[in-house]
């Protein structure tokens, strides 16, 4: 498959889509977001991947959606878009998926990486929802997810007055895994996506299943939903063998069912 705004490949189990917009600061419009879900999606159902990262380039993760192509946008344009549906994709996404984010992480970027399960930072990513100031507010996510990470107090700060947090500070308040050296980013984020896939398939789909759905429900029945995850891998053969493995002091060779 080719794409015209991203780049992709496989590094050992992990699936990697780079956005490849540069000079717009890689800023997201439908065909953008559409290229994107349709790699992840194809990696998602390719046994030889276990886990994805999704990235930009030193500069830029993404500095938002494309505010040219949305300027003259009417309310029915914005309603008939497919553009809110690409997160709706990214959701259904059941590997898990790393955002490595350097530089600007703005508007829709910022809610893409929020989107994804971890986010591993450069020194010099820099996160905000800044559609404050070009007179709308975050559509996508930026509301929401970025409150449930941070807080209201930050929250609000963040989407009502454009505040940036800087790499150190977004690690400070949880919104990402780790922070490294710039020239680190995307490898770090490729290794720890490496040492997801490698282990056992069912169950990190199950147990990522499970942690996102904190967000959407109840503590009971996020309870009740876990154990039933939980029993579930009681029938598939790497439970079997991971306990084994254990037992008999050598290293599991999971099957992925
Ligand atoms: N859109 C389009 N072009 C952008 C862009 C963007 N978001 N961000 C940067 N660019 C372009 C610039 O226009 C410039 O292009 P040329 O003028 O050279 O052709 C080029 O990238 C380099 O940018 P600058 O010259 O501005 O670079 P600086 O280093 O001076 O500044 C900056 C970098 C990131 C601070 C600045 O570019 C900036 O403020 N960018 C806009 C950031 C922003 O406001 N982001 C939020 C956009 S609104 C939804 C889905 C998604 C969304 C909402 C709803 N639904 C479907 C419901 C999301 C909305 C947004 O993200």
């Amino acid at each position: 498959m080719s794409y015209e705004y991203i780049l992709t490949r496989v590094d050992g189990r992990v699936g990697i889509v780079q956005i490849n917009r540069p000079k717009a600061l890689n800023a997201l419009n439908v065909d953008v977001m559409m290229e994107l879900m349709s790699a992840l999606e194809a990696f998602d159902v390719d046994e030889a991947v276990g886990c994805m990262v999704v990235t930009g380039n030193e500069r830029a993760f993404a500095a938002g959606a494309d505010i040219k192509a949305m300027a003259e946008a009417t309310l029915v344009a914005m309603l008939n878009s497919p553009m809110i549906d690409q997160w709706d994709r990214l959701q259904k996404v059941t590997k898990p998926v790393i955002a490595a984010v350097s530089g600007f992480a703005l508007g829709g970027g910022c809610e893409l990486a929020m989107a994804c399960d971890m986010i591993v930072a450069s020194e010099s990513a820099q996160f905000g929802q800044p559609e404050i100031n070009i007179g709308v507010m975050p559509g996508a996510g930026g509301t929401q997810r970025m409150t449930r990470a941070v807080g209201k107090a930050l929250a609000m700060e963040i989407v009502l007055n454009g505040r940036f947090l800087s790499a150190s500070e977004a690690l400070q308040y949880g919104l990402v895994n780790r922070v490294v050296p710039v020239e680190l980013y995307l490898e770090e984020a490729i290794k720890l996506g490496q040492q997801i896939a490698e282990r056992a398939p069912v169950a990190i789909r199950l147990a990522k299943e499970a942690v996102n759905a904190t967000f959407e429900t109840t503590l009971q029945s996020g309870l009740a939903l876990e154990r039933r995850l939980f029993y579930m891998l009681f029938a598939t053969a790497d439970q079997k063998e991971g306990m084994d493995a254990f037992i008999n002091k050598r290293p599991p060779a999971w099957r992925g069912e």
